[in-house]
Protein backbone atom coordinates (compact mmCIF):
# COMPACT_ATOMS: atom_id res chain seq x y z
CA UNK A 1 0.00 0.00 0.00
CA UNK A 2 1.31 3.41 -1.26
CA UNK A 3 1.86 5.87 2.07
CA UNK A 4 -0.24 8.63 2.36
CA UNK A 5 -3.20 5.72 1.31
CA UNK A 6 -4.92 4.55 4.03
CA UNK A 7 -8.45 4.35 5.20
CA UNK A 8 -7.96 7.21 7.54
CA UNK A 9 -5.87 9.00 4.62
CA UNK A 10 -8.40 8.78 1.87
CA UNK A 11 -11.32 9.62 4.51
CA UNK A 12 -9.76 13.39 5.17
CA UNK A 13 -8.98 13.93 1.47
CA UNK A 14 -12.81 12.89 0.52
CA UNK A 15 -13.89 14.93 3.59
CA UNK A 16 -11.86 18.00 1.94
CA UNK A 17 -13.88 17.57 -1.01
CA UNK A 18 -11.25 15.31 -3.04
CA UNK A 19 -12.64 13.84 -6.41
CA UNK A 20 -9.78 11.88 -7.08
CA UNK A 21 -9.68 10.32 -4.05
CA UNK A 22 -13.60 9.74 -3.96
CA UNK A 23 -13.22 8.24 -7.34
CA UNK A 24 -10.81 6.14 -6.42
CA UNK A 25 -13.04 5.20 -2.90
CA UNK A 26 -15.83 4.44 -4.72
CA UNK A 27 -13.78 1.86 -7.06
CA UNK A 28 -12.38 0.46 -3.71
CA UNK A 29 -16.12 0.19 -2.71
CA UNK A 30 -17.34 -1.57 -5.55
CA UNK A 31 -14.67 -4.28 -6.37
CA UNK A 32 -15.03 -5.05 -2.17
CA UNK A 33 -11.47 -4.18 -1.31
CA UNK A 34 -10.89 -4.45 1.95
CA UNK A 35 -9.68 -0.65 2.25
CA UNK A 36 -12.91 0.14 0.93
CA UNK A 37 -14.30 -2.04 3.63
CA UNK A 38 -12.40 -0.41 6.46
CA UNK A 39 -12.86 3.11 4.79
CA UNK A 40 -16.60 2.46 5.27
CA UNK A 41 -16.19 1.67 8.56
CA UNK A 42 -14.61 5.37 9.49
CA UNK A 43 -17.49 6.86 7.45
CA UNK A 44 -20.56 4.85 8.40
CA UNK A 45 -21.23 7.40 11.49
CA UNK A 46 -21.79 10.25 8.77
CA UNK A 47 -24.26 8.87 7.02
CA UNK A 48 -28.32 9.14 6.87
CA UNK A 49 -28.06 12.75 5.62
CA UNK A 50 -28.46 12.48 1.47
CA UNK A 51 -31.81 11.68 -0.82
CA UNK A 52 -31.32 8.39 -2.06
CA UNK A 53 -33.84 7.70 -4.80
CA UNK A 54 -34.09 5.19 -7.34
CA UNK A 55 -35.09 6.14 -10.37
CA UNK A 56 -36.62 2.70 -12.10
CA UNK A 57 -38.42 1.73 -15.00
CA UNK A 58 -38.49 -0.20 -18.36
CA UNK A 59 -35.83 0.41 -21.09
CA UNK A 60 -35.99 3.85 -22.78
CA UNK A 61 -38.19 5.14 -20.57
CA UNK A 62 -35.71 7.66 -19.79
CA UNK A 63 -34.39 7.17 -16.66
CA UNK A 64 -30.97 8.47 -17.55
CA UNK A 65 -32.31 11.46 -19.08
CA UNK A 66 -34.28 12.47 -15.98
CA UNK A 67 -31.21 11.55 -13.89
CA UNK A 68 -29.58 14.32 -15.91
CA UNK A 69 -32.33 16.42 -15.81
CA UNK A 70 -32.66 16.44 -11.99
CA UNK A 71 -28.85 16.97 -11.61
CA UNK A 72 -28.57 20.09 -13.06
CA UNK A 73 -32.38 21.15 -11.63
CA UNK A 74 -29.72 20.49 -8.45
CA UNK A 75 -26.98 22.02 -9.26
CA UNK A 76 -28.90 25.57 -10.00
CA UNK A 77 -29.05 25.20 -5.93
CA UNK A 78 -25.22 24.38 -6.05
CA UNK A 79 -26.44 20.62 -4.12
CA UNK A 80 -23.90 17.82 -4.66
CA UNK A 81 -25.15 14.77 -6.81
CA UNK A 82 -24.12 11.21 -7.67
CA UNK A 83 -25.78 9.20 -9.99
CA UNK A 84 -25.18 5.54 -10.05
CA UNK A 85 -26.38 3.78 -13.30
CA UNK A 86 -26.32 0.11 -12.57
CA UNK A 87 -26.49 -2.56 -15.51
CA UNK A 88 -27.24 0.38 -18.06
CA UNK A 89 -26.69 -2.50 -21.08
CA UNK A 90 -30.61 -3.24 -21.53
CA UNK A 91 -31.51 -5.07 -24.89
CA UNK A 92 -33.50 -2.50 -25.87
CA UNK A 93 -30.90 0.29 -26.56
CA UNK A 94 -28.11 -0.80 -27.41
CA UNK A 95 -26.66 3.06 -28.01
CA UNK A 96 -27.86 4.17 -24.35
CA UNK A 97 -24.48 3.50 -22.66
CA UNK A 98 -23.01 5.96 -25.42
CA UNK A 99 -26.16 8.13 -25.34
CA UNK A 100 -25.50 8.60 -21.47
CA UNK A 101 -22.03 8.99 -21.88
CA UNK A 102 -22.62 12.34 -23.96
CA UNK A 103 -24.92 13.00 -21.77
CA UNK A 104 -22.39 13.16 -18.74
CA UNK A 105 -20.09 15.28 -20.56
CA UNK A 106 -22.02 18.33 -19.71
CA UNK A 107 -21.51 17.37 -15.99
CA UNK A 108 -17.30 15.94 -16.25
CA UNK A 109 -15.79 18.90 -15.63
CA UNK A 110 -18.64 19.83 -12.08
CA UNK A 111 -16.62 18.61 -9.45
CA UNK A 112 -20.19 18.99 -7.49
CA UNK A 113 -21.55 15.67 -9.92
CA UNK A 114 -20.00 12.31 -9.64
CA UNK A 115 -21.22 9.65 -11.78
CA UNK A 116 -20.37 5.97 -11.97
CA UNK A 117 -22.08 2.71 -13.72
CA UNK A 118 -21.98 -0.73 -12.17
CA UNK A 119 -22.34 -3.64 -13.68
CA UNK A 120 -24.03 -6.79 -12.49
CA UNK A 121 -22.22 -9.26 -10.91
CA UNK A 122 -24.17 -12.31 -10.86
CA UNK A 123 -23.94 -12.94 -7.28
CA UNK A 124 -26.88 -12.77 -5.28
CA UNK A 125 -27.41 -9.58 -3.24
CA UNK A 126 -24.21 -8.80 -5.08
CA UNK A 127 -25.45 -5.56 -7.10
CA UNK A 128 -27.45 -4.15 -4.31
CA UNK A 129 -24.76 -4.59 -1.57
CA UNK A 130 -22.28 -2.44 -3.85
CA UNK A 131 -24.78 0.18 -4.82
CA UNK A 132 -25.45 0.75 -1.57
CA UNK A 133 -22.43 1.09 -0.22
CA UNK A 134 -21.37 3.54 -2.57
CA UNK A 135 -24.71 4.99 -1.81
CA UNK A 136 -23.49 5.02 1.71
CA UNK A 137 -20.02 6.31 0.43
CA UNK A 138 -21.47 9.38 -1.52
CA UNK A 139 -23.40 10.03 1.33
CA UNK A 140 -20.81 10.19 4.21
CA UNK A 141 -18.93 12.46 1.17
CA UNK A 142 -21.56 15.28 1.94
CA UNK A 143 -23.57 14.86 -1.40
CA UNK A 144 -27.14 15.88 -1.18
CA UNK A 145 -28.32 13.46 -4.10
CA UNK A 146 -27.42 10.19 -5.03
CA UNK A 147 -29.88 8.65 -7.36
CA UNK A 148 -29.56 5.20 -8.42
CA UNK A 149 -30.77 4.07 -12.11
CA UNK A 150 -31.77 0.78 -12.41
CA UNK A 151 -33.43 -1.17 -15.13
CA UNK A 152 -36.71 -3.23 -14.76
CA UNK A 153 -38.11 -4.92 -11.47
CA UNK A 154 -36.22 -7.51 -11.44
CA UNK A 155 -34.87 -8.67 -7.69
CA UNK A 156 -31.95 -6.32 -7.82
CA UNK A 157 -34.24 -3.60 -7.88
CA UNK A 158 -36.38 -4.80 -5.33
CA UNK A 159 -33.82 -4.86 -2.94
CA UNK A 160 -32.42 -1.66 -4.38
CA UNK A 161 -35.61 0.22 -3.71
CA UNK A 162 -36.06 -1.46 -0.23
CA UNK A 163 -33.27 0.43 0.78
CA UNK A 164 -33.98 3.93 -1.01
CA UNK A 165 -35.63 6.75 0.38
CA UNK A 166 -37.88 6.90 -2.40
CA UNK A 167 -37.86 5.05 -5.57
CA UNK A 168 -38.96 6.91 -8.64
CA UNK A 169 -41.30 4.70 -11.37
CA UNK A 170 -40.41 6.18 -15.01
CA UNK A 171 -42.89 5.30 -17.11
CA UNK A 172 -43.48 6.58 -21.31
CA UNK A 173 -46.12 6.42 -23.25
CA UNK A 174 -45.89 3.93 -26.19
CA UNK A 175 -44.71 0.74 -24.71
CA UNK A 176 -47.83 -1.01 -25.60
CA UNK A 177 -48.86 -4.34 -23.36
CA UNK A 178 -45.68 -4.75 -22.17
CA UNK A 179 -46.80 -1.58 -19.50
CA UNK A 180 -49.26 -4.27 -17.90
CA UNK A 181 -46.09 -6.23 -16.95
CA UNK A 182 -44.55 -3.49 -15.90
CA UNK A 183 -46.58 -1.98 -13.81
CA UNK A 184 -47.25 -5.13 -12.24
CA UNK A 185 -44.14 -5.35 -10.85
CA UNK A 186 -43.64 -2.20 -10.24
CA UNK A 187 -46.83 -0.88 -7.95
CA UNK A 188 -45.13 -2.04 -4.89
CA UNK A 189 -41.72 -0.33 -5.04
CA UNK A 190 -42.99 2.97 -6.75
CA UNK A 191 -42.89 6.28 -4.33
CA UNK A 192 -43.93 8.34 -7.06
CA UNK A 193 -44.73 7.63 -10.89
CA UNK A 194 -43.07 9.75 -13.18
CA UNK A 195 -45.07 9.34 -16.70
CA UNK A 196 -42.57 10.37 -19.16
CA UNK A 197 -42.13 11.99 -22.62
CA UNK A 198 -45.50 14.39 -21.68
CA UNK A 199 -44.39 16.27 -24.95
CA UNK A 200 -45.22 13.10 -26.63
CA UNK A 201 -49.12 11.71 -27.19
CA UNK A 202 -50.64 9.07 -25.07
CA UNK A 203 -49.10 10.50 -21.82
CA UNK A 204 -52.68 11.93 -20.45
CA UNK A 205 -54.06 8.31 -20.84
CA UNK A 206 -51.29 6.73 -19.78
CA UNK A 207 -51.58 9.18 -16.47
CA UNK A 208 -55.17 7.82 -16.35
CA UNK A 209 -54.15 3.88 -16.50
CA UNK A 210 -51.77 4.39 -13.38
CA UNK A 211 -54.34 6.62 -11.08
CA UNK A 212 -57.07 4.26 -12.56
CA UNK A 213 -55.11 1.12 -11.05
CA UNK A 214 -55.82 3.00 -7.58
CA UNK A 215 -51.97 3.02 -6.59
CA UNK A 216 -51.17 5.09 -3.25
CA UNK A 217 -48.12 6.85 -5.28
CA UNK A 218 -48.70 10.12 -6.40
CA UNK A 219 -48.47 10.11 -10.47
CA UNK A 220 -46.63 13.30 -12.16
CA UNK A 221 -46.42 14.05 -15.75
CA UNK A 222 -42.82 15.62 -16.64
CA UNK A 223 -40.51 15.90 -19.67
CA UNK A 224 -37.68 14.95 -19.07
CA UNK A 225 -35.94 16.36 -22.68
CA UNK A 226 -37.87 19.82 -22.29
CA UNK A 227 -37.47 19.72 -18.29
CA UNK A 228 -41.31 20.59 -17.80
CA UNK A 229 -43.04 19.06 -15.11
CA UNK A 230 -39.65 17.91 -13.53
CA UNK A 231 -39.27 20.85 -10.62
CA UNK A 232 -41.94 19.20 -9.09
CA UNK A 233 -41.05 16.11 -9.70
CA UNK A 234 -38.25 17.05 -7.50
CA UNK A 235 -40.35 18.61 -5.09
CA UNK A 236 -42.31 15.36 -4.27
CA UNK A 237 -38.75 13.32 -4.39
CA UNK A 238 -37.90 15.69 -1.23
CA UNK A 239 -41.00 15.67 0.26
CA UNK A 240 -41.40 11.92 0.50
CA UNK A 241 -37.74 11.08 1.45
CA UNK A 242 -38.92 13.99 3.87
CA UNK A 243 -41.61 12.23 5.26
CA UNK A 244 -38.81 9.43 5.94
CA UNK A 245 -39.00 8.88 9.85
CA UNK A 246 -35.15 8.88 10.03
CA UNK A 247 -34.97 13.03 9.39
CA UNK A 248 -37.78 13.21 12.36
CA UNK A 249 -38.52 11.16 14.95
CA UNK A 250 -37.63 7.34 15.66
CA UNK A 251 -35.27 6.46 12.95
CA UNK A 252 -37.57 3.61 11.94
CA UNK A 253 -37.20 3.10 8.50
CA UNK A 254 -33.44 4.38 8.22
CA UNK A 255 -33.08 1.89 11.32
CA UNK A 256 -35.86 -0.74 8.07
CA UNK A 257 -32.87 0.08 5.73
CA UNK A 258 -29.77 -0.42 7.76
CA UNK A 259 -31.20 -3.86 8.25
CA UNK A 260 -31.90 -4.48 4.36
CA UNK A 261 -28.43 -3.28 4.20
CA UNK A 262 -26.73 -6.38 6.80
CA UNK A 263 -29.39 -8.79 4.76
CA UNK A 264 -27.62 -7.82 1.65
CA UNK A 265 -24.12 -8.14 2.78
CA UNK A 266 -24.87 -11.34 4.11
CA UNK A 267 -26.04 -12.60 0.98
CA UNK A 268 -23.04 -10.82 -0.64
CA UNK A 269 -20.96 -12.70 1.27
CA UNK A 270 -22.42 -15.77 0.31
CA UNK A 271 -20.15 -17.65 -2.78
CA UNK A 272 -22.93 -19.09 -5.83
CA UNK A 273 -20.62 -21.95 -5.90
CA UNK A 274 -21.19 -22.84 -2.26
CA UNK A 275 -24.81 -22.06 -2.50
CA UNK A 276 -24.97 -24.39 -5.52
CA UNK A 277 -22.74 -27.34 -4.09
CA UNK A 278 -25.35 -27.29 -1.27
CA UNK A 279 -28.62 -26.87 -3.21
CA UNK A 280 -26.68 -29.98 -5.18
CA UNK A 281 -26.43 -31.99 -1.55
CA UNK A 282 -29.85 -30.82 -0.59
CA UNK A 283 -31.60 -32.37 -4.01
CA UNK A 284 -29.63 -35.73 -3.51
CA UNK A 285 -30.76 -36.14 0.30
CA UNK A 286 -27.44 -35.82 1.26
CA UNK A 287 -27.81 -33.06 3.53
CA UNK A 288 -30.95 -30.95 5.05
CA UNK A 289 -31.71 -27.27 4.48
CA UNK A 290 -31.00 -26.64 8.24
CA UNK A 291 -27.67 -27.95 8.67
CA UNK A 292 -26.91 -26.82 4.93
CA UNK A 293 -27.89 -23.42 6.23
CA UNK A 294 -25.16 -23.05 9.34
CA UNK A 295 -22.54 -24.39 7.07
CA UNK A 296 -23.26 -21.88 4.40
CA UNK A 297 -22.75 -19.34 7.43
CA UNK A 298 -19.39 -20.80 8.94
CA UNK A 299 -18.00 -20.04 5.46
CA UNK A 300 -19.29 -16.58 5.61
CA UNK A 301 -16.99 -16.40 8.97
CA UNK A 302 -14.03 -18.23 7.66
CA UNK A 303 -13.99 -15.84 4.47
CA UNK A 304 -12.85 -12.27 4.45
CA UNK A 305 -13.81 -11.37 1.65
CA UNK A 306 -17.60 -10.97 0.29
CA UNK A 307 -18.42 -12.92 -3.19
CA UNK A 308 -14.73 -15.02 -2.45
N1 LIG B 1 -39.76 13.08 -26.54
C1 LIG B 1 -39.08 12.76 -25.46
N2 LIG B 1 -38.08 11.89 -25.54
C2 LIG B 1 -37.40 11.59 -24.40
C3 LIG B 1 -37.73 12.17 -23.14
N3 LIG B 1 -36.90 11.65 -22.21
C4 LIG B 1 -36.09 10.80 -22.85
N4 LIG B 1 -36.37 10.76 -24.17
C5 LIG B 1 -35.68 9.97 -25.20
O1 LIG B 1 -35.89 8.59 -24.97
C6 LIG B 1 -34.74 7.83 -25.33
C7 LIG B 1 -34.30 6.97 -24.16
O2 LIG B 1 -33.89 7.81 -23.10
P1 LIG B 1 -32.91 7.31 -21.97
O3 LIG B 1 -32.82 8.41 -20.97
O4 LIG B 1 -31.65 6.76 -22.52
O5 LIG B 1 -33.79 6.12 -21.38
P2 LIG B 1 -33.39 5.06 -20.26
O6 LIG B 1 -34.65 4.72 -19.55
O7 LIG B 1 -32.26 5.57 -19.44
O8 LIG B 1 -32.93 3.82 -21.13
P3 LIG B 1 -32.06 2.55 -20.66
O9 LIG B 1 -30.93 3.06 -19.76
O10 LIG B 1 -31.55 1.96 -21.93
O11 LIG B 1 -33.00 1.65 -19.93
C8 LIG B 1 -33.70 8.83 -25.77
O12 LIG B 1 -33.70 8.91 -27.15
C9 LIG B 1 -34.18 10.13 -25.14
O13 LIG B 1 -33.76 11.27 -25.84
C10 LIG B 1 -38.83 13.10 -23.10
O14 LIG B 1 -39.19 13.65 -22.08
N5 LIG B 1 -39.46 13.34 -24.28
MG1 LIG C 1 -30.35 4.76 -19.02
Amino acid sequence: LAPGNSAAELEARILSGDVRALARAATLVENRHPLGRDLMRLLFPRTGRAIIAGITGPPGAGKSTLADRLTSLAREDRQRVAVLAVDPTSPCSGGAILGDRIRMQRHHADPGVFIRSLASRGASGGIAAATLELALLLDAAGFDWVFIETVGAGQDEIAVAQIVGVTVVVLAPGFGDDIQAIKAGMMEIAGVFAINKCDTAGAGQLEQDILASGTPAPVQKVSALSGEGCPDLMATIRRLSNDNPAKSSGHTLWAARLKQILCAEVLARISNADLQEHAARLAAKLEDPFTAAVSLLETIGNSRQPNG
